[in-house]
């Protein structure tokens, strides 16, 4: 272990002992942070990641940066928690466990947005949805509580407006509605955020959300700069990624020319449960991330109970979709705090893992202390932040009581000009067929012969 090498990495450079090499290979690799990139096979491309996960500094030490890691934190634990209370059997999907994602994404959101992202659009399903709405999206909080309390939405109004057509209502619940937003970074940068409304059939809104980025760069004139300014994210499960083509189908497209976005930015909450199914029963790879190789992309496994790290990882991943111009992924190694849903006990089908999981401290408590062990922060530093943040969502919750709705539908997102509504007249040309004819044909089509049973559901 004495011996000396020449090496290069991480602050060794020159003569090193084995045992000096083994202990910083260990701390870049074997931490918060497992990355995958020798397979991409472009040595320039290796070189850049590698230059970047090896700096001493890639994981943030200094105060600033770690309070400000925390503050974002807080913010999204704060929602989680405040539902919990209010809200308690209320089906919502949260991304207890996986909190840290969601605090990734604006980081990425910032990174982008210092090299020259103006846009992003996202699509995401169920989990965590709520919280993207409300502190990345910034869907204002009174807006979200108003929703819970069904104070939102004036209905007599709307079937009023809709000439008695219901399809505003769309049948949809909160977690399914999206929402575009245009807010500021810092007071400088301005940035408009989408999340794309949720079909439900998972991963489907994949191919929409990098339709509707692809639509954005062609309008901004479709050039390697207005790709740029776009940036798509996908969030996925783990069952869901590894078990849906569509994943694949749609990566496949990234290089086509006619449907290149110029990179996507995959996050999987990777909580290891789908619904009730582990791993093994869902898939035939060690990771789910595992289609990310056959298109050479990094792959970023990073432990959610270790924030700041999450932070870096989210960093590095829109760093490099704005340098490359390709996909990259983030696995975000979380738990489900709850079941599938708020209302669900999955103490009954993963009794083991609920055991460990209801001793579990949450993320915010587990960075919390290790600020205060470092010596970063003061409990009571941290506990005035806390009780800021909670005095807020009691002040929107109240105030949700008196909200009042916009004149437009506020999850068709952004006013569509000229889009046409099943209620507008349709411009169908006149067919030159007889009407007579047609209604034969149609007649024809339906008629059942009278031996013939049909039974409906
Ligand atoms: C295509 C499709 N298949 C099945 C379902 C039913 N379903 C809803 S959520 C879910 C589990 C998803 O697990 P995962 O992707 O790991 O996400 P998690 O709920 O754990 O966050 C299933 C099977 C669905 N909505 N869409």
């Amino acid at each position: 272990m004495d011996k000396k090498f020449q090496v290069s990495v991480g602050n060794l450079h020159g003569e090193h002992t084995l045992t000096e090499i083994l202990q910083t290979l260990r701390a870049t690799y074997s931490g918060s942070i497992g990355i995958e990139y020798m397979h991409i096979g472009d040595l320039q491309k290796v070189e850049w990641i590698r230059q970047r996960v090896e700096d001493p500094n890639f994981i943030p030490s200094d105060r600033h940066k770690l309070l400000k890691v925390y503050q974002e934190l807080l913010k999204i634990d704060t929602f989680e928690q405040f539902l919990n209370t209010q809200y308690k059997t209320t089906k919502r999907f949260g991304v207890d466990g996986g909190e840290a994602a969601v605090s990734g994404l604006n980081a990425a959101i910032e990174k982008a947005a210092s090299m020259g992202m103006s846009e992003c659009v996202i699509g995401m399903p169920h989990r965590g949805r709520l919280n993207v709405l409300t502190n990345v999206v910034r869907k204002p909080l009174v807006q979200m509580f108003a929703e819970f309390k069904g104070t939102h939405y004036d209905f007599e109004k709307i079937v009023e407006t809709s000439e008695g057509d219901d399809w505003l209502f769309a049948g949809d619940v909160k977690y399914h509605l999206g929402t575009s937003q245009v807010f500021s970074l810092d007071g400088n940068t301005t940035i408009r955020a989408t999340l794309e409304a949720n079909p439900s059939h998972l991963e489907t809104v994949n191919t929409v959300t990098l339709g509707r980025a692809r639509a954005k760069q062609y309008y901004l004139g479709n050039t390697a700069e207005s790709t740029t300014r776009v940036l798509p994210i996908l969030f996925h499960g783990d069952a869901s990624f590894a078990g849906q083509g569509v994943v694949y189908e749609t990566m496949q497209l990234a290089h086509v020319q006619e449907f290149a976005v110029g990179g996507t930015i995959h996050v999987i909450i990777n909580n290891q449960v789908g619904f009730t199914t582990d791993p093994v029963d869902d898939r035939s790879t060690m990771y789910t991330s595992d289609v990310g190789k056959t298109f050479n992309l990094p792959i970023l496994h990073v432990n959610a109970d270790d924030p700041a790290a999450v932070t870096s990882a989210f960093e590095l991943a829109a760093e490099w979709r704005q340098t490359w111009a390709t996909d990259v992924i983030v696995d975000v190694i979380c738990y489900r705090r709850f079941g599938h849903n708020e209302t669900d006990a999955p103490e009954y089908t993963q009794p083991v893992l609920y055991k460990q999981i209801n001793k579990h401290p949450r993320t915010e408590a587990v960075y919390a202390a290790s600020l205060v062990e470092s010596g970063i922060a003061t409990q009571k530093e941290l506990e005035s932040m806390k009780a800021d943040l909670w005095k807020e969502h009691e002040k929107a919750f109240k105030a949700a009581d008196d909200f009042k709705p916009g004149e437009e539908a506020e999850w068709v997102a952004t006013k569509w000009e000229g889009f046409v509504r099943p209620t507008d007249k349709s411009n169908a040309h006149p067919t030159g067929v007889d009407i007579e004819l047609l209604r034969k044909i149609g007649e024809k089509l339906c008629y059942t012969p009278p031996d013939f049973k049909a039974r409906f559901p």
